[in-house]
């Protein structure tokens, strides 16, 4: 599991070189940014239970057949499997937000998903249906200027839309 910072020494260590300027300067600006990357990572942990409800019933709402007799995500064992799975999935987003590198949710997350899934017959495009709605929830709840100091936070957001892509293909 990397960070920014452990990503940058270990591709250096493995050429065995100095990190260079662009790399010094690139971590600079994530230092210097680093109060908005906390506040993103503090809204989505703070609204998460939202963020996973208001996508899953959206996703059943569009999706009626998941949730009526022979769906996989029929009787409350599996409703309560799904929110977690959505839950669980948001949380791993917040680490890769949190850490700036995408390691913690590739390797502790989405390694295996799919194939955990089709083993178990969960349609896999419903999930990543699921994750692109906690996408547009989290980033507009993320990126909401009210309250906090202006800034630019482009970046940060495509970021964060950027983890929750690659969770949705990893699944999808
Ligand atoms: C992944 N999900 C399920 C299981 C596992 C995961 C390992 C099997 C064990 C169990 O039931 O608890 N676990 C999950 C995850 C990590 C992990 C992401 C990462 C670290 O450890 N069904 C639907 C929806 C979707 C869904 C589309 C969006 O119809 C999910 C929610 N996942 C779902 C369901 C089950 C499941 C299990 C319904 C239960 C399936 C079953 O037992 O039949």
């Amino acid at each position: 599991m990397f960070d920014a910072f452990t990503k940058v020494i270990s591709q250096a260590d493995a050429r065995g070189e100095y990190i260079g300027d662009a790399q010094i300067e690139a971590l600079g600006q994530l230092v210097a940014e680093g109060s908005k990357r906390m506040d993103v990572v503090n809204r989505l942990t703070g609204n998460a239970n939202a963020i996973v409800t208001n996508a899953a019933r959206s996703l059943f709402k569009e999706q009626p057949q998941l949730i009526t007799p022979g769906g996989n995500a029929y009787t409350h064992r599996r409703m309560a499997a799904c929110l977690r799975d959505m839950d669980i999935i948001l949380r791993y987003v917040t680490y890769a937000i949190f850490t700036g590198d995408a390691s913690v949710l590739d390797d502790r997350c989405l390694n295996g998903l799919r194939e955990t899934y089709l083993a178990l017959g969960v349609p896999g495009a419903s999930v990543a249906e699921g994750v692109n709605k906690m996408k547009a929830a989290a980033i507009a709840i993320a990126n909401n200027k009210a309250g906090v100091t202006q800034g630019d936070c482009s970046s940060l957001m495509a970021e964060l839309g950027g983890y929750f892509d690659r969770a949705a293909s990893a699944v999808g």
